[in-house]
């Protein structure tokens, strides 16, 4: 193969059956995204080549970029750095900790003793609403522009030791009505344009605090990433003239080779253009621009999947999983019938086990992405493990 290229493959008419190839001798749909028929000439031509034996590029739609994945490197040595084991002995309640229920916070404010959930503004905002406008002049090259916005923190649990994986589905929900009690308020205020409610979990992503706990940040204007997807959104619908996360929720379900786990309402897959090694992708069935068209039933439906997702995870190697993980929602001055479908991203560092992280670093921040393990393969990881969190193991009985 050396010396010679690949093109990439004309568009492939969509099957539903199973078979692997139609009478003609033509990949279905389902031997298609597993293996790619081989289209230039010399040893491999006709053949049909699994993805899992070749390096190879892999679109992402929502980004619009390409994700390098090389599975034939999994096993190389490793020699580089290891990260200390995640610790998974909290005390229920920490005398030292900013965000327990009536501690004071760095700043000097008290929390309230609450019993549920709790959101309070950023005492260290990165953004703020009175910021006066300003906007640099004389030349395109040296450019900037004040930005307004609002910087909330919500903690999850009044509980220390717990986590979204160790929380009852009936907590998680009480989580995401605080997530969407808060993010109403936010877009309420006219000059907001977007929200991220996300969380940083463990200090391998840079969280300050082991209490559970997320952050909201609001801007006037729409940050890189949404507005990259945005961008995607739109330009899938034109043309195709179908929302581009329900056609992937369709092609997903019926491959059912990456779906990590699903209800009724939501489906959490790792990527066909996964970049981190065990990233998920989770996403309503219905086509929704926002948290806050979730019916009830879709509200229980989220902490569900959520409590799920995050326990196989933990279970993965037995250990708190670090991650970012937060929501894209259509930009908030949006008519609700947009382009805009409601999704997730987690994004979690570990690679082999709950010491060694994956590193973005030269040909991945310099070129683009790359991946080792396939995403077909870290899903089937995250299948094999149960959805009984493994901290749980030992109290028999314990209905979630
Ligand atoms: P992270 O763990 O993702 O850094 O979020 C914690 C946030 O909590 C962080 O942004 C804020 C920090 O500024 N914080 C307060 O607002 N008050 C405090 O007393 C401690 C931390
Ligand atoms: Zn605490």
């Amino acid at each position: 193969m050396r010396g010679r290229s690949f093109k990439l493959p004309p568009p492939v008419k969509l099957s539903t059956t199973e078979d692997t190839e139609d009478s003609e001798g033509k990949p279905h749909e389902k031997a298609f995204l597993r293996v790619f028929r081989v289209l230039c000439g010399g040893e491999f031509a006709g053949r049909v080549v699994p993805l899992k034996d070749h390096p190879h590029r892999r679109f992402n739609p929502l980004r619009q970029e390409w994700v390098l994945v090389s599975p034939h490197r999994n096993d190389r040595p490793w020699q580089g750095h290891v990260d200390p084991p995640p610790s998974d002995d909290a005390p229920v309640f920490d005398p030292s900790c900013y965000l327990c229920p009536g501690n004071e916070r760095a700043q000097g404010v008290r929390n309230p003793r609450y019993t549920s959930t709790f959101a309070f503004d950023n005492d260290f905002p990165a953004l703020m609403k009175t910021t006066p406008a300003f906007a640099s002049s004389g030349s395109d090259l040296l450019v900037a522009r004040a930005e307004r916005g609002v910087c909330r923190v919500v903690c999850f649990s009044p509980r220390h030791d717990l986590t979204l994986a160790r929380m009852e589905t009936s907590a998680l929900r009480a989580v995401v009505d605080m997530w969407m009690a808060e993010y109403q308020s936010l877009a309420a205020l006219p000059w907001v344009q977007y929200a991220i409610v996300f969380e940083n979990r463990g200090p391998m992503m840079g969280a300050s605090n082991p209490h559970p706990h997320g952050q909201i940040w609001a801007t006037e204007t729409i940050p890189n990433e949404p507005a990259r997807e945005q961008d995607a959104f739109a330009r899938h619908r034109a043309t195709h003239g179908e929302c581009l996360l329900c056609a992937y929720a369709g092609l997903e379900t019926r491959l059912a080779e990456r779906i990590v786990c699903e209800n009724d309402a939501f489906l959490a897959v790792v990527p066909f253009w996964a970049v981190w090694p065990f990233e998920t992708l989770l996403f309503s069935r219905r086509h929704i621009g926002s948290l806050h068209e979730l019916h009830d039933a879709e509200r229980d439906a989220l902490a569900d999947v959520l409590r799920r997702l995050f326990t196989r995870y933990d279970n993965l190697f037995e250990a708190p999983f670090p991650y970012s993980m937060g929501f894209h929602q259509q930009p908030i001055h949006q008519p609700a019938d947009g382009d805009w479908h409601l999704h997730a991203h987690v994004y979690p560092p570990l690679m082999r086990s709950a010491t060694i992280r994956k590193w973005i670093v030269g040909f991945e921040l310099l070129g683009s992405p790359q991946r080792d393990l396939t995403p077909e393969a870290a899903a089937s990881r995250l299948q094999e493990v149960s959805e009984r969190h493994y901290s749980l193991r030992a109290t028999q009985g314990v209905a979630r």
